[in-house]
């Protein structure tokens, strides 16, 4: 069971307005590859960055959905897992909980979060290339690509591709909570993307004290005002134990 600074567990206990960042370690539990590890086996020679760009589906769509929908397979076998879970009660304990993930395996949302805001979209939608129109569910052009069902068009995943802008209203939403909270985590992240990456320091310029959870250090660490290492999937329900047993 990890130790917490005692002054950690009194913050927790008097925070209102909660806002916490997660990204792909929070799903690593899960057995959802995080995304810099989601280059195993046949996927080993390509980088995210390379994959998850409008160049690279514009060059290769067929490769580009390959990926999708092998990813897809992974996260639709996927259960959420300890940390998801212990996110869900947290929420419950708070009258202003924002939970902005960079996720898009929708994995907070089976979990039972309610107030999320997905950054990067999602990764189980699609969405036409030529009309916009989002769909949940698809099938591919014979011996083809996945097809618009209502204007047979080409599909995309719906997902923020690096190079792309985020939903502006959900960024705006995101930088909003970021500064009005009374507290700011920061779970399983690299913290290297931006914009996102860019959240917890928004938090600590307005002095709101920022805790990160993750096993290894980040850029974000030696700023942040906690660093609890270790799993998401053990620290979150640990302190959520702490605080309110
Ligand atoms: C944009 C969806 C502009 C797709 C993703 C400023 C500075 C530097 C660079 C930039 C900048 N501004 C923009 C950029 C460029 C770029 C960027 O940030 N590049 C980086 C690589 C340097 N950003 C963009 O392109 C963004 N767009 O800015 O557009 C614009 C404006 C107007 C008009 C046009 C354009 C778009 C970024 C979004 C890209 N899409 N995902 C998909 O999933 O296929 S990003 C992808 O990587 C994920 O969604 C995630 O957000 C991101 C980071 O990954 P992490 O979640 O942090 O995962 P990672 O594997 O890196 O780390 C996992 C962590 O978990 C580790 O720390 C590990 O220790 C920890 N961990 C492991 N196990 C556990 C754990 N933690 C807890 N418990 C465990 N058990």
């Amino acid at each position: 069971m990890p130790q917490f600074p005692p002054d950690l567990r009194e913050i927790l206990a008097g925070a209102r307005r909660v806002s916490v960042l997660t990204g792909s370690g929070v799903s690593a539990e899960s057995g959802v590859p995080t995304f810099r590890e989601a280059q195993t086996g046949l996927w080993a020679r390509y980088h995210p960055e390379d994959l998850a760009t409008p160049a690279a589906f514009e060059r290769n769509p067929g490769l580009v959905w390959e990926w999708y929908a092998w990813r897809q397979d992974m996260i639709r076998q996927a259960q959420p897992n300890p940390a998801h879970l212990a996110l869900v009660e947290m929420e419950r304990h708070y009258p202003s909980f924002t939970l902005i993930t960079q996720n898009v395996d929708g994995l907070h949302e089976r979990a039972g979060s309610q107030n999320i805001l997905e950054l990067h979209g999602n990764i189980l939608r699609a969405r036409c290339v030529q009309e916009g129109t989002i769909v949940a569910s698809w099938q591919n052009a014979v011996g083809g690509l996945p097809q618009c069902p209502h204007c047979g068009g080409l599909l995309r995943p719906d997902v923020v591709w690096f190079g792309e802008a985020l939903p502006q209203e959900t960024l705006d939403l995101a930088w909003h909570v970021a500064q009005n909270c009374d507290l700011f985590f920061s779970i399983g992240t690299s913290s290297v993307v931006h914009p996102a990456a860019s959240l917890p320091y928004l938090a600590l310029q307005n002095q709101i004290p920022v805790v990160e959870i993750n096993p290894h250090e980040t850029p974000l660490t030696r700023q942040a005002d906690y660093q609890l290492p270790g799993p998401a999937g053990v620290v979150l329900p640990a302190l959520v134990k702490e605080v309110w047993g």
